[in-house]
This record gives structure tokens, sequence and C-alpha cells, in this order.
């Protein structure tokens, strides 16, 4: 064991190597090489690693994808927090065990999702196109940005999502006056106009931006882009189907009461990290991507896959994301990603969070 336990090793990417092979290799062996791993970064052999073997560890794994990230140490103390499960500062062999079968594997072999949101027609060039809102943004170049991932990234998964609405939708501008407001609301039927929002007396209440009709079930304005490109595998999820209830998320209705099929999708399909693009960045976009990480998908937004509504609102949803715990990139990071070569801390965070939750589950008995 003492040629491997080298000072050395720890500096430049060789020790990376040897835990990445170690990591991808068979179950069997996985048991030697997983105390193999432990003694490479235990570099005193006192049986622990330390919060600095750990950084050592972590800053072998671990790439900056972004200039403004938070620094990697405090990322790696909040990571050490969540996977040091007696809560002694340092990592035992049982613990790293733990993280070798879980927290690493999910780091180095990401099983990875990109979710496409409402890349239709309407948005686009119909009835509710994004260069006639505030932003006067228009969603077309994010075309080409999607077809060259789907071209040259592998994904394990790929999801379009669909809004898909009923005639009488809650959101049209057009049905204001077919259900009550409520006396709260400070936008009477009447004078209501396009991006205004209102109350309707509901139980509970529904606070609703109001939208010209879009994206009706069957029609036109609701069809992917003739130029997006549809992949054979993919997999499509309508949303916003009630007449009552949006849904700018992908997961959750706007109320959070009801799911679509994606989470149970994604589940099964044992996906790891989830990749958003698409329109709108600060609607449909951003709520889809809050959904994600609340899924406890390690979760990332291409931005140059993504326009919006509102220019405010965009800067809040980047900035809100971010602290939620997503990574914020270019398309042209995402091949490395999915790859498993280009490593995001936040990402092996949430890794972190969800052993940290199955782990506290267990224990409880509830799974
Ligand atoms: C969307 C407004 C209303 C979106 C959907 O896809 O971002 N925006 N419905
Ligand atoms: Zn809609």
């Amino acid at each position: 064991m003492a040629d491997v336990r080298n000072v050395e090793a720890l500096q430049g990417r060789q020790s990376l190597q040897f835990v990445e092979n170690c990591v991808k290799s068979s179950a069997s062996s996985s048991r030697e090489k997983c105390e193999e791993c432990f003694s490479l970064y235990d570099v005193d052999s006192d049986g622990y690693l330390s919060r600095d073997e750990f950084l050592n560890l972590c800053k072998d794994v671990f790439v900056k994808c972004n200039e403004d990230e938070q620094s990697l140490t405090t990322l790696v103390d909040h990571m050490l927090k969540l996977l040091d499960t007696d809560q002694d500062g340092r990592l035992s062999k049982e613990e790293f065990k733990i993280c070798w079968c879980y927290w690493l594997k999910q780091v180095l072999e990401p099983v990875s999702a990109l979710v496409i949101v409402d890349v239709q027609n309407d948005f686009l060039e119909g009835s509710l196109s994004l260069s006639q809102c505030p932003a006067g943004q228009c969603g077309l170049p994010v075309i080409p940005v999607i077809n060259n991932m789907l071209d040259n990234v592998q994904f394990d998964v790929v999801v379009y999502s669909k809004d898909w609405h009923p005639k009488d939708h809650i959101s049209f501008l057009e049905n204001v006056n077919i259900r009550p407001l409520h006396p709260s609301s400070k936008v009477k039927s009447e004078e209501a106009k396009p991006f205004d929002t209102v109350v309707f007396d509901t139980s509970p209440l529904t606070e609703q931006v109001l939208w010209p009709a879009h994206c009706i079930q069957g029609s036109w304005g609701a069809e992917l882009h003739k130029n997006l490109k549809v992949v054979d595998n993919g997999y499509v999820v309508n949303k916003g189907t009630s007449p009552h209830v949006d849904s700018y998320s992908a997961f959750w209705d706007n109320n959070k009461l009801s799911q679509t099929e994606l989470v149970q999708l994604l589940s099964k399909l044992r996906v790891t990290d989830v990749y958003v693009c698409g329109l709108a960045y600060d609607i449909c976009v951003g709520f889809t991507a809050r959904h994600a990480i609340d899924h406890g998908f390690r979760t990332v937004l291409v931005e140059d896959a993504c326009r919006g509504v509102d220019l405010e609102n965009i800067e809040k949803t980047r900035f809100e994301l971010r602290k939620k715990g997503a990574v914020v990139v270019q398309s042209d990071q995402v091949g490395d990603m999915v790859d498993g070569k280009l490593r995001a801390a936040e990402l092996g965070v949430q890794a972190a969070v969800n052993v940290n939750v199955a782990l506290k589950l267990l224990k409880t008995g509830r799974v």
C-alpha cells in the first residue's frame, strides 16, 4: 500500500485517474479499490480523511465551470458536513465507503437528461412570441444551439416539454371573464391587459399572470418548431393541461398539487443530472429547473440555449437558481460535463445532499 500513499500522487491528475478507474471498475473489486482510494488520500495513515485530506480529493475531482463560482473550500466544507455522518469533522473508512458507492459515483458517472422546455411555435413566431415580450428577445437562436447539443452530446435521456392548454385555460387573457376574480385583485377583468396579474376567487386563491391565448392543444402554435431536432428515443411531456391551474414547470403545476409524469420517468431511468434549456428562461425554464433541484436532481441551466420574457426576471432567475445549487453553463461545456470529465463542485454538493437524505431516510426506516 505504501506505493500509492505518496504525496506526489496527490498532485496532478494521476491520482484522479486512479480513482476514476476504480469507481468505474466492476463491483466485485470495488471494495478493495475503495480501500486503496481511501489510503491514497489518507496521507498521514491515521485511518481517517481529515478535512484537508478530503479537500485534496475534491481538488482532484472538481473543476470550475463558472468564473463566479463559490470558492471550492466553502463547497468542500459543505460536502464534508453532509457526508460526515457522525459529525466528527472527518471521514472514517465506513463513511468513505458510502461516499465511494453513492456520492463519487454520481459525480464521476452521472446519468444525464436534457429537458428541452416549450420550444413551440407560439413562443417563437406565434401569439406569445418572446420578441413581443418586455425583454424583446427572439427565441429562434436557441434552436441551432439545442440541435448542436443533440448532435454532439451523449445524453442518456432527452425530454421535450410542451405547454399544452385547453381552450378555456385560466392563463388566457381572453378567458378572464369566465371565472370570478377575488375582490383583492388589483386589476379588474374589464381593464386587464397582457402580462397583468389578477387574483381568481378559487380556493385557495389563484394569482395568475394573463397571457394571450397560446399553445392550445392540437393547434399549430402548440407544435414544436419545425427546425428543432426531434430525436428518435425522445420523450414528450405535456403540461398545463388542466383548465383551472397553470403549470410553468414540467414537473409540478403552479399550486404544487399535481405532477406530470416527468419525475417518475427520470427516476425510472436512474437520471442523476438534469440539463434544462428552452423557453422562457424566467418562466417555464426557471420553474422546471427549480423543481428539478427540489427533486434532488443535479441541475444545470444551459444559458445560451434559453431566451426569456423580462430582463430583470431573467437575472433574478439566474441568481436564485445558483443560490439553490444549480450550475449555469454555456452549451459548449455540456459535452464534457455529460461525459463526467468536467465536474462542478456545486453538483458534488447536490450529490452529497442526496446521500445525506437517503441515509436519514434509511435510519428512520422510511425506505
Ligand atoms: C410559458 C408563459 C405562459 C413558457 C408558458 O413556456 O415559458 N410562458 N405559458
Ligand atoms: Zn402557458
